[in-house]
């Protein structure tokens, strides 16, 4: 048994039997059948491409059972981990929904190319931060990420390691009176190459 994930071809070995291999019939993950065309056998090994194979997608055991006419079954437990960080398949959201005088928490969900949430993994980001403050009546000052802001600024290069849901946080904590036409826009992107993880989360006062 090998290290895999689900980014990369998983070769299983076998000890080869050019009979057995030629009589393959068929091939079964956690019980659902693999169409055989997705499957590429030669001499010792079987290797499954995940980005053909949806049961290969998510991370976890999997039971590859080979099937070959006149032979017993050849079973297999095969470990798959997630993917690597895919900046479009994560998400970046709030709740509950940014309001004067209340503090949300802000959630970047760390995800794979497949959706699969990545667990206790480093992602070094930055927080953009737009404040809009046209109207002087009053200077508005928000809280994010435990630093008190009042203007345009990005807080660059912040170290941390998702929890066991894939997610990190950080809390926004809006003034108890923002002026009408004023607010403030957070955005985050991945550090290493300034991709923006999701949509920037708003607010502005109506
Ligand atoms: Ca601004
Ligand atoms: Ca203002």
């Amino acid at each position: 048994m090998t290290s895999a994930d689900v980014d990369n071809i998983i070769n299983v070995t076998f000890v080869d039997d050019t009979a057995w291999r030629n009589a393959i019939s068929g091939v079964t993950i956690n019980g659902t059948p693999i169409n055989l065309a997705d499957v590429n056998i030669s001499a010792g090994s079987i290797s499954f491409n995940p980005a053909n194979i949806s049961a290969l997608q998510t991370p976890g055991n999997k039971t590859i059972v080979v099937n070959a006419t006149g032979y017993s079954a050849a079973t297999v437990v095969q470990t798959i981990g997630v993917g690597m960080l895919s900046i479009s398949g994560s998400t970046f959201s709030v709740n509950p929904a940014l309001a004067e005088g209340q503090t949300s928490a802000a959630t970047i969900r760390t995800n794979d190319q497949y959706g699969n949430a990545i667990a206790n993994q480093n992602l070094k980001y930055d927080i953009v931060i737009d404040v809009d403050d046209t109207d002087p009546t009053t200077d508005e000052a928000y809280t994010i990420h435990n630093r008190s802001v009042n203007g345009d600024i990005t807080i660059i290069g912040i170290d941390t390691t998702s929890n066991t849901q894939g997610d990190i946080q950080f809390n926004i904590t809006l003034p108890a009176t923002v002026d009408v036409g004023d607010g403030v826009s957070v955005l985050v992107r991945r550090y290493s190459d300034l991709a923006n993880i999701g949509s920037p989360i708003t607010y502005s006062k109506q």
